[in-house]
């Protein structure tokens, strides 16, 4: 066979999901593009206010990395436990980043689980966002992109969680039934069956769902809803020098000012 009959051989891509951030270690050798999730709430505010015009958010782990930012002049954000933290204007409710006056600006964000996950997946070759919101997008973005990819579940507080699993599975199904990705792993076959097997709406679902108990209770209702409302943007938020762009910005690995 001359090189030119042969058959192109595609090698064919694995998506797989990580239940928490605990176990990362475990899976993340094989992996080029890890997709963090974190639908209630951090992901989902991350996506909103990039579509929103936000030029870049600067995730960080700890609440004093986002003192030190805003001590030099960044907007600062800050959660834990579902609150804004003492300090801090706002938080990471989507609603926030979605009236224009953050349009342009850099804002540094720290969450109690989101932003966690995003710092412990930093040293992966690609590091994506996604939530129900961005459903669409991050499935055809990751389609056009090469080699496996890694769906990191937030979880609360290293714990499985149900919405980013329902996330996480909703993303693997896609991959898997139109992009014939394969999947080896029990937690991917478990977090598709969650997302296939869910009568309704995601909202109903998660009806009972702990984070949705803990954020009902501080009366963040209009979030839960916002949150678990599929396609509100048609954007990729992905990890470029330390900050998360929308990915239609990025040419040839460089951050351009906007997008075409
Ligand atoms: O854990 C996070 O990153 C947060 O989104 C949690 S909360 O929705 O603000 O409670």
């Amino acid at each position: 066979m001359t090189e030119k009959s042969r058959p192109e051989v595609r090698q064919e891509r694995r998506v797989e999901v990580c239940f928490s951030p605990r176990q990362f270690d475990l899976y993340k050798d094989e992996f080029h593009t890890c997709v963090v999730i974190d639908v209630l709430r951090a992901t989902s505010a991350i996506c909103t206010g990039l579509a929103h015009g936000v030029d870049r958010i600067i995730p960080v782990p700890s609440v004093e990395e986002a003192r030190a930012l805003q001590a030099e002049g960044c907007i600062a954000a800050a959660e834990r436990n579902g609150q804004i933290v003492e300090g801090f204007d706002f938080g990471n409710s989507p609603r926030t980043y979605m009236d224009g006056s953050l349009k342009g600006k850099t804002v540094a964000l720290t969450t109690t689980n989101g932003t966690k996950a995003i710092d412990i997946a930093r040293g992966m070759p690609q590091v994506a966002i996604g939530s129900i919101n961005n459903l669409d997008a991050i499935c055809t973005w990751l389609m056009q992109q090469p080699g496996h990819v890694l769906l990191l579940c937030s979880g609360w507080k290293d714990k499985f969680n149900l919405e980013d699993t329902v996330c996480a599975g909703a993303i693997a199904d896609n991959l898997i039934d139109i992009a014939r990705y394969r999947s080896v792993e029990d937690s991917t076959i478990a977090a598709k069956h969650l997302y296939t097997g869910m009568r309704g709406s995601v909202f109903s679902f998660l009806k009972a769902s702990s984070h949705r108990r803990r954020l009902r209770n501080l009366n963040l209702g209009e979030d839960i809803k916002y949150c678990l409302t599929p396609n509100t943007v048609n954007i990729v938020p992905v990890l470029h020098d330390g900050a998360l762009v929308d990915s239609r910005r990025i040419k040839d690995g460089v951050l351009m000012d906007a997008v075409d």
